[in-house]
């Protein structure tokens, strides 16, 4: 049976553009840093009746009868959140990354007060206090950056900012950066100053759980993190703090700022918390960090510059002016081909936002394939191809069959029903 039949006889027009979706994701190298492939098991958690259900409140203490089950599956993802990261606290209702930072503000600032995050241009996230995000105009943020010579954060500005303007909030963690953070010295920074820190690791959550990124939580105020990047669970948020913080962040996230929380999302992220202990998937985070550096170095072979000259987790940002390509085309190209990652911005970049010099890639999604160091060197010359050839369209689509091929050997997680489809 089609496992969307109910929605095909009921809605063929959101079937058909589903169907067309799984196809997309099954037939397609996706190199988004941020997205992923999720387990059958999640999806159908994710897919459950519990989208049925209201729950404002926590466990045991809800404003809703009929909580007998929901609070089960609430606390077995704290529970496995904590256990997972060494953690002292979780909140597993935000709904998504920027709703979970904007929880951490509510709960250690007032408007007005002084953030200090990494400016967007520079690799830091629109919630770290980036000028068009409420976290910009609410709050007095500033930005600290990454040093022009060697593209890596500067350190020296952050304690000197720290020092400077004394902000109540120092926020750490990249959405665009492709090397270790280090926890320790922002921690001594926010330490020196009194500020609270909070560090993101919405990247790289996945990679911490399996140690193949160094861990915040000993030494963070409040960590946040999305669910469904690195750590591969459905969309969705959370954060883990220390138990002094525990009743403002509970506090901050309900009542403060949402309302009942998913409880389908909840019950994936509690299947995805289970999965990302298991040794399959510490292997998984090992290879994904393994396979981005066997895509930069096949990238590097084939002559493209890499910002700070490499990758320690699982993204590379791409400099394509000594290619003479700017980034927008060639995303556009590498997309017809069935190489599907998103234009950047990279550090003191000349060009505007919208029409950038660079390409973003992460490799979580191949990996979940099953994909390996020699499919990410074939991938790096897919891409060679394509930016030799933006404007070829007989070559791209050549591109975009052997693209099809690769991916028909490495059946996706959750579309395995697409296997052998080289379409
Ligand atoms: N949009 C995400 C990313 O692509 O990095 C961050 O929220």
């Amino acid at each position: 049976m089609n496992h969307l039949n109910a929605v095909q006889a009921t809605d063929p027009a959101v079937f058909d553009l589903i169907t067309r979706e799984e196809k997309r994701q099954a037939t397609s190298i996706r190199l988004i840093a941020s997205e992923n492939y999720v387990s059958q098991a999640v999806l159908q958690a994710s897919g459950s009746v519990l989208t049925n259900k209201y729950s404002e409140g926590y466990a045991g203490r809800r404003y809703y009868e009929g909580q007998e089950e929901i609070d089960g599956i609430e606390r077995l993802a704290i529970e496995r959140a904590c256990a997972l990261f060494g953690a002292d606290h979780a909140n597993v209702q935000p709904y998504s990354g920027s709703p979970a930072n904007l929880a951490v503000y509510n709960a250690f600032c007032v408007p007005g007060d002084t953030v200090l995050g990494m400016g967007l241009p520079h690799g830091g996230h629109l919630t770290h206090g980036w000028k068009v995000s409420v976290t910009g105009k609410w709050f007095n943020a500033l930005q600290y950056s990454v040093r022009k010579d060697t593209e890596l954060i500067d350190y020296d500005e952050v304690a000197a900012l720290a020092k400077e303007h004394k902000p109540k909030l120092l926020i750490c963690g990249t959405t665009a950066y492709p090397r270790i953070v280090d926890f320790d010295r922002f921690a001594q920074i926010a330490r020196d100053v009194g500020a609270a820190l909070l560090c993101d690791i919405a990247h790289i959550s996945g990679l911490v759980a399996a140690g193949a990124h160094p861990s915040p939580i000993s030494v963070a105020d409040v960590v946040s993190t999305t669910t469904h990047k690195t750590l591969r669970g459905p969309r969705g948020g959370m954060l883990m703090c220390k138990e002094e913080h525990k009743k403002a962040i509970d506090r901050s996230v309900f009542p403060g700022l949402q309302g009942g929380p998913h409880n389908h999302t909840t019950a994936g992220v509690a299947v995805a918390l289970a999965e990302a202990a298991t040794p399959a998937f510490h292997a998984y985070a090992h290879q994904v960090v393994a396979n981005a550096k066997a895509l930069a170095t096949g990238l590097e072979e084939a002559g493209f510059r890499l910002v700070t000259g490499g990758t320690d987790n699982h993204l590379l940002l791409v400099d394509l002016t000594p290619r003479g390509v700017p980034g927008k085309p060639a995303a556009q190209a590498l997309n017809k081909a069935g190489v599907v990652c998103n234009y950047n911005s990279i550090p003191y970049d000349p060009r505007k936002p919208f029409d950038p010099s660079g390409i973003r890639l992460g490799t979580p999604a191949v990996t979940s394939r099953g994909m390996g160091e020699e499919e990410m060197r074939a991938i790096a010359r897919f891409i060679d191809r394509v930016v030799k050839n933006l404007d070829n369209d007989g070559e791209l689509e050549t591109v975009r069959r052997e693209v099809a091929e690769l991916c028909a050997a490495f059946p996706a997680p959750g579309l395995e029903h697409l296997q052998g489809d080289a379409g």
